[in-house]
């Protein structure tokens, strides 16, 4: 079935871990008609934690697509994950959304989760509306909620519905539209006669009038004049300021007792924006701004805005239709690559269910099974008119571990599984550290990598584990020496011999550079290049540990050759071994990784950040103002003291704050700390010489 685009809402259900979201895209499936049992986070048996790693958790850890259809309206819910290691769904999610309905438990109130939700929605446009939720238990507190919603998220929040409880202690909601109150009985709505609330009723009313009125100027001309608002009036005021994000709706209830759910569905029709008006601004090919209206009879245009890679159900590219529409067999161009793509099966997607379709419509979402070139963030066009929207700002990995397999010979597995799960997920990364040998992955925090080791034992079958990551360290000298290489051997008839003075010192920069000064040729010419190479071999390890030299200069002062023995081979060796006598003369050092900080944390948090890096042998440069009232710490701190600053951030700040760094420099390590890399160099036998003969 197809859905005019006016008939659908496009909601992505975002909040703080454990608030309720998933409990509620449960019971609106329910509500509507949808399902016969209703399932519990509990149980693993929601519609949306399909995922056996969900069901296992407990907890949402993707986003799943859960279309609720009532009252001829289509929801399109994306039930986004809470735990900030997976908050790849918030940014998929929101890309395909118009609109924000931000979970908040009555018992818990406004945490982090919900913060973060909000200014999601506000830095990407998109419409707010709150549902507090739990009211069914003891200790909600809605009223201390709006009071604290007023000071994080502004004058623009506007309560809908309040609950109360009525004389026998039943919780009932006032409607603050209709001025009615009902209570539920099995989800039944029943009308009770309107509790006596006192001054507070007054005071709400008073609170919706005025953000109504301040949509409008007329509105905002008859507010003073003290009359009262017409329905209509109230209504089409609402629509405006939620479209606008003047204004966010807040409305209650209790998704497990299944109470008030119809008015948030009626509200969710009424007051949030379909896409039927959006105007995007996409970029043509050439980068030129172009808008695209969502236009059922316009050129195809859909945005991919999810990837699920099963190993057994195969690649699925969720899709939110911009313009026209998505049908199977039509072939379409990727922006991103100028590749055309013949599309495969249509699909709606509710949880893990899919259900094969004709097409999806404009400002529709659905999916398509077994792309090939279409990753998440890619644009699929009509070839006549090629456009494409930027990829959302995935948070960037912070945590980096070394992976190794447990099993040999499931070596060759890895790569590929890791790059399955990558498709998925775009804050997941897998490299291989050229320096170190390691291969890394890194990824938003120990929960998302332990997820990740999880689905690849139980999706791919690799066991692996994983370590905190080795440093690149490197080495250099301080001092300038000079030293003999000579390399004699007589073995049989033929001999070998090859003799150098070189003399080492320090240069700027990380090369290592060669020079000669032969005087007279005691090295003859052509043995040059052999010199220079048994240098830049000897070089590829220091004396102190074994990591690579690096601003060092060689100079090829003087030596002797024999017409016979001569070779490349011996004076090769002779220059190692004038490096091998001179460097522990030359003030050998060893150097660390210096990393760029940049903490974003809340205000209350840079004492304890800037304490924090100083623990860590960082120096702290400055602290500048930040975008979502957060501060950034800019700091320089050695990588090695930083493999755990992911988990001290996210404690320190319950999940606010996040941070970004970047490879500096060079610098060197402090001499009390050289003897325990040395004896790890030791024990990874970095020092075996395992180039020569
Ligand atoms: N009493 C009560 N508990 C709820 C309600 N909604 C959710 N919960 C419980 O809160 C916990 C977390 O719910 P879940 O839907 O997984 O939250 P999510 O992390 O936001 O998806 C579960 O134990 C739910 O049973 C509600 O309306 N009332
Ligand atoms: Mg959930």
């Amino acid at each position: 079935m197809k859905y005019a685009s006016n008939t659908i809402r496009n909601i992505l259900v975002a909040g703080h871990a454990g608030c309720g979201k998933t409990t509620l895209t449960e019971a609106l499936l329910y509500t509507a008609g949808s399902l016969e049992r209703m399932g519990r986070v509990e149980d693993g048996t929601t519609v949306s934690d399909f995922d056996p790693e969900e069901e296992k958790r407990r907890a949402s850890l993707s986003t799943s697509v859960v279309p609720v259809e009532y009252d001829g309206i289509k929801f399109n819910l994306i039930d986004a994950p809470g735990l900030f290691d997976f908050e790849a769904g918030n940014y998929e999610g929101i890309t395909a959304a118009d609109s924000v309905l931000i979970c908040v438990s009555g018992r818990s109130g406004v945490t982090v989760g919900a913060e973060k939700a909000f200014h999601l929605a506000r830095k990407n446009n998109k419409s707010t509306m709150v549902f507090v939720t739990k009211t069914d238990l003891e200790n909600a507190d809605y009223f201390k909620i709006l009071e604290d919603m007023k000071i994080k998220f502004g004058s623009t929040i506007c309560p809908c519905v309040v609950p109360t409880k009525l004389d026998d202690g039943t919780v009932c909601y006032i409607n603050l539209f209709s001025q009615k109150a009902f209570k539920y009985e099995s989800g039944k709505q029943i009308q009770v006669d309107l509790p006596d609330i006192g001054h507070r009723f007054q005071g709400l009313i008073e609170a919706m009038s005025e953000a109504i009125a301040e949509t409008d100027d007329a509105l905002m001309e008859k507010f003073f004049g003290g009359e009262p608002f017409t329905t209509e009036e109230i209504v089409t005021g609402m629509r405006n300021g939620v479209k606008t994000g003047q204004i966010t709706p807040i409305l209650c209830g209790s998704a497990v007792n299944l109470q008030a759910l119809d008015m948030l569905l009626y509200n969710m029709r009424k007051l949030l924006p379909s896409p039927s008006f959006d105007v995007l601004t996409a970029e043509t090919v050439n980068g030129d701004p172009v808008e695209v209206a969502c236009d059922e009879n316009g050129p195809t245009a859909a945005y991919v805005f999810k990837t699920v890679a099963d190993p057994f159900v195969g690649k699925l590219s969720f899709f939110r239709v911009l313009s026209g529409k998505l049908t199977a067999g039509q072939t379409l161009v990727n922006a991103r690559t100028g590749e055309s793509e013949k599309m495969g099966k249509t699909l709606m997607v509710c949880g893990k269910k899919q259900v094969e379709v004709d097409e999806i419509g404009a400002g529709d979402i659905g999916a398509v099974a077994k792309l090939t070139t279409a990753r998440t963030g890619d644009t699929l066009c009509e070839a006549g008119r090629v456009i494409r929207l930027p990829v959302a700002d995935f948070p960037k990995p912070s945590m980096f571990r070394a992976i190794t397999v447990s099993k040999k010979g499931d070596e060759g597995k890895i790569g590929s599984a890791l790059a399955r799960l990558m498709e998925e997920d775009p804050t997941l990364v897998y490299q291989t550290n050229k320096e170190t040998k390691q291969q890394i992955i890194g990824g938003l925090g120990e929960q998302h990598l332990d997820v990740v080791l999880s689905k690849l034992k139980n999706k791919f079958g690799v066991e692996v584990t994983l370590e905190v990551p080795r440093i690149a360290y490197r080495e250099s000298i301080r001092k300038s020496c000079q030293k003999q290489g000579r390399h004699k051997k007589q073995t049989g008839g033929h001999g070998q011999f090859g003799d150098v003075i070189i003399n080492f010192e320090p240069c700027e920069g990380d090369e290592i550079v060669f020079e000669e000064k032969v005087f007279g040729g005691s090295v003859p010419k052509n043995f040059f290049p052999a010199v220079e190479k048994g240098v830049r071999m000897a070089a590829e390890k220091g004396v102190l540990a074994g990591y690579p030299m690096v601003g060092m200069k060689a100079t090829l002062l003087d030596g002797s050759y024999h017409p016979v023995d001569s070779s490349e081979m011996a004076f090769i060796m002779a220059a190692k071994l004038a490096y091998k006598a001179a460097l522990p003369e030359a003030g050998p050092v060893l150097l660390e990784p210096i990393h760029t900080l940049k903490a974003h944390v809340p205000n209350d948090n840079t004492g304890d950040i800037m304490g924090d890096v100083t623990k860590r042998r960082g120096r702290v440069l400055g602290i500048e103002p930040d975008e979502d009232g957060l501060q950034t710490v800019v700091a320089e701190v050695p990588l090695a003291e930083m493999q755990d600053f992911t988990t001290f951030v996210r404690q320190m700040t319950q999940g606010r704050g996040w941070f970004e760094s970047s490879f500096q420099r060079y610098e060197i390590v402090p001499s009390n700390l050289v003897p325990a890399i040395v004896d790890e160099a030791k024990r990874l036998g970095n020092l075996n010489d395992d180039s020569e003969d």
